[in-house]
């Protein structure tokens, strides 16, 4: 289904009043309104083929019915998203969950929606039905060197379906490492992955980026080959300039200071990409800015201050991507949700007093520093999200038009409810 430009105009009408009001407040009480409504107009965010499915635990997974059964409904999906919102105009695939048939269709179709082909993730933390290796000891370290040629083959593999859909970067992330201490040696599974990592990289196109993605632990639970950023960032550094950090924010240990993680690895050139998501324990992928908006917004504290120090598009020089799906909500209205979270904390942290924070910082004023940042987190700056989807000609309120619209239930409708989506 698509909902038209006109249905959602419609919409905007009927709180159009309201929403000019707190605009013009929000206009009148703070400086450059406009110039942030430019940056948030620019801001486009990927969205993970994987999200568009309920997410399962290992204990069960409870399908919401509509769930999108092949590529092409994917990306319908994502369209869905991208009218409502104008602001998720990119979707992430998953190979093999999402090879394409016919890459030039493939292409068409997102291209009707609007959308482009963000970083391509491959696969080798599962085997699939033919496979010749298992990777049940790991892919890239793996001990034996067929598993290892096996991984590095499709990668290569994976580039070359990127290439056919125009995407411009390959995210690796291995579910590598051990569960019982002696089951691994440390030094030979990182010099392994290395190698690997290595014949990837050769492959890559001249213009491509590979981003090497870190998590702590799960599905292995005594070490992880790439397991934090520092890990990351020794395989980064050794493979060259065109690989980078992917910081997903669900894969630290409790209490990690990953807006510290951040500013350091943008100050070395080597933050690639993001993958928002948000969680209390773990990788829970639980909707972007449910539990810590605050961390969220540090976070894209960091990310301003540093790419406006380097000079960096804010735009295209970082791959933003959510990389959650979680069971108990309809996965396209948690990925409006995230969506807007992502944009708040953007607009929050653009509108940070960088000057007066900068003097608190050299003045030691920790009281001033702080009332700096809260200042811009407590300003609630929603407006101006809904402005900026206005004037692409988004909705107002893109949640409030996905239920007047019954979009489930139209999906459940076309689709039926027993739909199972690729993917975890
Ligand atoms: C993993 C990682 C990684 C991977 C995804 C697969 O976050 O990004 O591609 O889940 O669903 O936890
Ligand atoms: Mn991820
Ligand atoms: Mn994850």
């Amino acid at each position: 289904m698509k909902i038209s430009g006109n249905t959602i105009s419609g919409y905007n009408q009927e709180v159009f009043k309201e929403h000019e009001r707190s605009l013009a407040y929000l206009a009148g009480t703070i400086p450059n309104t406009e110039a942030l409504i430019r940056r948030l107009v620019e801001f486009q965010v990927a969205i993970p083929s994987w999200a568009l499915g309920t997410g399962g635990t290992r204990f069960a997974r409870f399908s919401g019915g509509g769930e999108p059964r092949n590529l092409e409904e994917k990306i319908e999906d994502i369209g869905l998203l991208h009218a409502l919102n104008r602001s998720s105009g990119a979707i992430s695939l998953h190979i093999p969950w999402d090879i394409p048939g016919d890459a030039m269709a493939i292409k068409a179709l997102a291209a009707e929606h609007g959308l482009r082909f963000d970083a391509m993730n491959s696969n080798t933390f599962q085997d699939q039905p033919g496979q010749e290796h298992s990777y049940k000891f790991g892919s890239l370290q793996h001990v034996d060197k067929k598993t290892r040629r096996q991984a590095v083959d499709h990668n290569i593999e994976v580039i070359r379906h990127g290439v056919e859909l125009g995407s411009d970067s390959l995210t690796v992330w291995l579910s590598d490492g051990s569960c019982f201490p002696g089951q691994l040696n440390f030094r030979e599974a990182f010099q392994n992955t290395l190698e690997g990592l290595k014949e990837i990289y050769a492959a890559l196109p001249a213009h491509w980026k590979l981003f090497v993605e870190y998590k702590a632990f799960e599905p292995n639970f005594y070490s992880t080959t790439v397991g934090d950023w520092g890990q990351s960032l020794l395989y980064a550094n050794k493979l060259g300039p065109k690989a980078y950090t992917l910081v997903d924010l669900g894969h630290h240990l409790p209490n990690a200071n990953i807006e510290q993680i951040v500013a350091l690895l943008l100050m070395e050139g080597k933050l690639g990409g993001f993958h928002f998501n948000d969680s209390k324990y773990g990788d829970d992928d639980l909707t972007v800015g449910s539990i810590k908006p605050y961390q969220l917004f540090l976070i894209f504290n960091e990310l301003v201050d540093g790419m406006d120090t380097r000079g960096m598009d804010h735009r295209r020089d970082l791959g933003w991507m959510i990389d959650a799906s979680h069971n108990v909500k309809d996965p396209l209205e948690d990925l409006l949700q995230s969506v807007e979270a992502i944009m708040l904390s953007y607009a929050q942290a653009l509108f940070i007093d960088r000057k007066s924070l900068r003097e608190a910082q050299q003045g030691n004023d920790v009281v001033s520093a702080q009332e700096i940042l809260q200042n811009a987190f407590r300003t609630d700056l929603r407006p101006l999200v809904a402005e900026a989807r206005l004037r692409m000609g988004g909705a107002l309120q893109p949640l409030a038009v996905y239920r007047k619209e019954k979009v489930r239930k139209q999906l459940i409708g076309e689709r039926g409810l027993k739909t199972v989506a690729t993917g975890l």
